[in-house]
C-alpha cells in the first residue's frame, strides 16, 4: 500500500514537473517576444585574446546571436611544456564576447564532437539560474541554446560550471563578456584582453613534456603556473602588446582563477582610470588593482613615455617564478619633461 502511494506520488511529481517544464518553455518564448528589440538577429563576431571585438558605440539595443564551442585541445603552457586545455572557442581565456545593455542574446553553446566531457557555461552577465549553466549543460557533439537579456552593464567573467567545477576552470574554461553601457564606453586608441589563471601540474614549473592536472595541488591552492592568457610568455616576444606615445590604452582584465586573487599592476604606469570590479564605479590614479577569481576590471592609462612596461601580478613570485608576466611596448618620441634618465 505504502509502495503504491510512493509510486503514485512519483508519477504525480513527474507529471507536474513535465507540465511545469512545458509551461515554462511557453512562457519563456512569450517573454522572448516581449523583450525582443527591433531589427533582425545578427551573429556577433568574437575574438581570441589579446584582441577584443570593435566597440559597440551608440548603436541601439538589438537581438544578437552568440555561437561558442567548447573544445578540449593540447597546447603549450610554457615553451616545451604541454597541457590538455579545456577551452571556450579554442583559446585560454575563451573568446571575448561584446554586447550592450538591452541586447537580447540568443546564446548557442556547442560541445565539440571530439570532447571527452560534457560542459556548460555560467555567464556572470546573465540574470537567471546558474547564469545559463543549467540551460547549457551539453554532451560532446551536441548544442544547447538559451536566451537572455543583458540588463546590467559591466565586464563579466564566464566559466564552465560542470562538476568538478574547480577542475574545469583550472583546465582553462573561462573568458570575458563585456556589456557596454547605453552610448558605449568612452573612445580609446587601443584595447586589449588579458586574463589571469592558475594551473596545477603534476610536474614542477618548467618541466618539459605533457603535464597532467594535479587535484591535490589545486585543492591546496598551490599552483605551479600563474599565467596571463593561458601560457607563460603569451604577452612576451611576438605576443608583446604595442601602443604609441600619446595613445590611451584600455585593458579588459579578468581573473579565471580558480584560486588566486590577482594584484594587477603595470610597472612604470599608473592607471588613470579603473572600473573597479568591472562595474560602473571609476577609481582614478590607481597603482595596483585587486581582481578576485571570477572577477574583472577595466583599466586605462595614457602612454606618455616610450619604453617596455612589464605587466604583472604584483604578488611577484608569481610574476618572476610562475609566469604571470607580460609586456606592453610603447614606441614614440622621448618625453623628457615627464621622464628623463641621467645614466650615461
Ligand atoms: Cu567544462
Amino acid at each position: 500500500m505504502k509502495k503504491y502511494f510512493l509510486t503514485l506520488a512519483t508519477l504525480l511529481t513527474v507529471i507536474t514537473l513535465n507540465s511545469c517544464k512545458k509551461s515554462s518553455t511557453e512562457s519563456n518564448s512569450a517573454d522572448t517576444e516581449k523583450i525582443s528589440v527591433s531589427g533582425n538577429a545578427e551573429e556577433i563576431k568574437l575574438t581570441s585574446p589579446p584582441f577584443v571585438p570593435a566597440a559597440i558605440g551608440d548603436r541601439a539595443a538589438k537581438k544578437v546571436i552568440v555561437r561558442l564551442e567548447t573544445i578540449e585541445k593540447t597546447g603549450e603552457l610554457a615553451d616545451g611544456t604541454q597541457y590538455n586545455f579545456w577551452t571556450f572557442g579554442g583559446s585560454v581565456p575563451g573568446s571575448f564576447i561584446r554586447a550592450r545593455v538591452g541586447d537580447e542574446v540568443e546564446f548557442h553553446l556547442k560541445n565539440n564532437e571530439n570532447s571527452t566531457f560534457p560542459h556548460n557555461i555560467d555567464l556572470h552577465a546573465v540574470n537567471g539560474p546558474g547564469g545559463g549553466a543549467e540551460a547549457t549543460f551539453v554532451a560532446p557533439g551536441k548544442e544547447a541554446v538559451f536566451n537572455f537579456k543583458a540588463l546590467n552593464p559591466g565586464l563579466y567573467v564566464y566559466h564552465c560550471a560542470t562538476a568538478p567545477v574547480g577542475m574545469h576552470i583550472a583546465n582553462g574554461m573561462y573568458g570575458l563578456i563585456l556589456i557596454e553601457p547605453e552610448g558605449g564606453l568612452p573612445k580609446v586608441d587601443k584595447e586589449f584582453y588579458i586574463m589571469q589563471g592558475d594551473f596545477y601540474t603534476k610536474g614542477k614549473f618548467g618541466d618539459k613534456g605533457m603535464q597532467e592536472f594535479d587535484m591535490d595541488k589545486a585543492i591546496a591552492e598551490n599552483p605551479e603556473y600563474v599565467v596571463f592568457n593561458g601560457k607563460t610568455g603569451s604577452l612576451l616576444g611576438e605576443g608583446e602588446l604595442q601602443a604609441k606615445v600619446g595613445e590611451t590604452v584600455r585593458f579588459f582584465v579578468g581573473n579565471g582563477g580558480p584560486n588566486l586573487t590577482s594584484s594587477f599592476h603595470v610597472i612604470g604606469e599608473i592607471f588613470d582610470r579603473v572600473y573597479i570590479e568591472g562595474g560602473s564605479t571609476i577609481n582614478e590614479n590607481v597603482q595596483t588593482t585587486v581582481i578576485p577569481p571570477g572577477g574583472a576590471a577595466i583599466v586605462e592609462f595614457k602612454a606618455t613615455v616610450p619604453g617596455e612596461y612589464v605587466i604583472v601580478d604584483h604578488a611577484l613570485f608569481r610574476a618572476f617564478n610562475k609566469g604571470a608576466l607580460g609586456k606592453i611596448k610603447i614606441t614614440g618620441a622621448d618625453n623628457p619633461k615627464v621622464y628623463k634618465s641621467n645614466k650615461q
